[in-house]
């Protein structure tokens, strides 16, 4: 059984009033494998929280009901109410392929790979390029201990993800001008940030179909759409790639990404957000609050667009 670290990159639990029972316990039930038996594995929750990167003032934890009833997952439809269509995914014997590294052309079954890495709680306020936002406690690990394990030459430059294409559990997908399967790409040193994370469960319970299930990326400094979900292919690449948003609408979807207020998207101002939770609206941060953290992967390059 792995130790549960809370990570500095929480807020503190002073910081979070909402769904006060799992915020209050010392302990709690951490799920990651049995995904498929839809067992969980109780970890210890012995570490303080010292946030002193990020606290988000007046924020509340949105609830897991906002969180699994308001989505964006294109694959099962265009609306924010695709959590009943999103149950027909099936999760059996999930695959994950490899293209690069170490493991070059190997497939890994997701409960497999996913012992190797040390599990934690992260709470992280999640933008999306709409405009809107919601604080969400991630249970995963850490990005870069994936590609550590899987051990990218050092001539690669870029880290490619896939989502499944299943047209026969994902409706949408019959919607053939789309550019299945959904994709995104990020420098390999995004990659490696420690803010960069693996989810495969929110509130201590394994991640719900309609949020990415059994396992996304959470890249919490950029829009919402960089963060895929039901992985399925990892590629190593030396050259960038386009995602299937810059495929679709290159204006409105950059490679970067960044949150940034000062950069209006093509048909509306980012200069400010509203919680899903509470309604309320607040001003938009530069790197969505994570500046400290992430702002010396930019550090060289000038252009503003860049953060778009
Ligand atoms: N495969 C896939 N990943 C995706 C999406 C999608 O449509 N398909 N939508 C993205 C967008 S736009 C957002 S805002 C978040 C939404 O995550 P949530 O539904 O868990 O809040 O997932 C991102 N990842
Ligand atoms: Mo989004």
């Amino acid at each position: 059984m792995k130790l549960l670290k809370r990570h500095n990159y929480s807020l503190k639990d002073n910081k979070v009033t909402d769904e006060r029972t799992f915020f209050n316990r010392r302990k709690i039930m951490l799920g990651f494998t049995g995904i498929i038996a839809n067992s969980f594995i109780k970890n210890s929750y012995a570490n303080k929280v010292s946030s002193s990167f990020y606290k988000p003032e007046n924020r509340k934890l949105t609830s897991y009901d906002i969180l699994t009833k308001y989505n964006n997952f294109f694959e099962f439809g265009t609306t924010k109410q695709i959590w009943k269509s999103a149950q027909n995914l099936n999760l059996e014997n999930w695959k994950i392929k490899v293209e690069g590294g170490k493991y070059d052309n190997k497939s890994f079954y997701f409960d497999d790979i996913m012992k190797k890495f040390t599990f934690e709680e992260r709470i992280y306020k999640f933008r999306c390029v709409e405009a809107w936002s919601m604080v969400i406690p991630w249970c995963g690990f850490q990005l870069s201990e994936l590609i550590s394990y899987l051990n990218p030459s050092s001539s690669v430059k870029f880290v490619c993800f896939e989502t499944f294409y299943q047209p026969q559990q994902a409706r949408n997908q019959k919607q053939d001008w789309y550019p299945w399967p959904y994709s995104e790409i990020i420098t390999i040193d995004e990659a490696l940030n420690p803010l960069a994370f693996i989810a495969t469960g929110i509130y201590g319970k394994s991640l719900p179909k309609q949020n990415g299930a059994p396992l996304r990326l959470v890249l919490p400094w950029k829009y919402g759409f960089k963060s895929i979900k039901s992985i399925v292919k990892i590629k190593f690449l030396e050259k960038k790639v386009k995602s299937f948003w810059q495929t679709i609408e290159p204006r409105e979807y950059g490679f970067w990404a960044n949150v940034n207020p000062d950069v209006p998207h093509r048909r509306w101002s980012q200069e400010y957000e509203k919680d899903i939770g509470s309604g309320k609206r607040y001003k938009t941060e530069i790197f969505n609050g994570y500046g400290e953290l992430v702002e010396n992967l930019y550090s060289n390059k000038s252009n503003e667009n860049l953060y778009f």
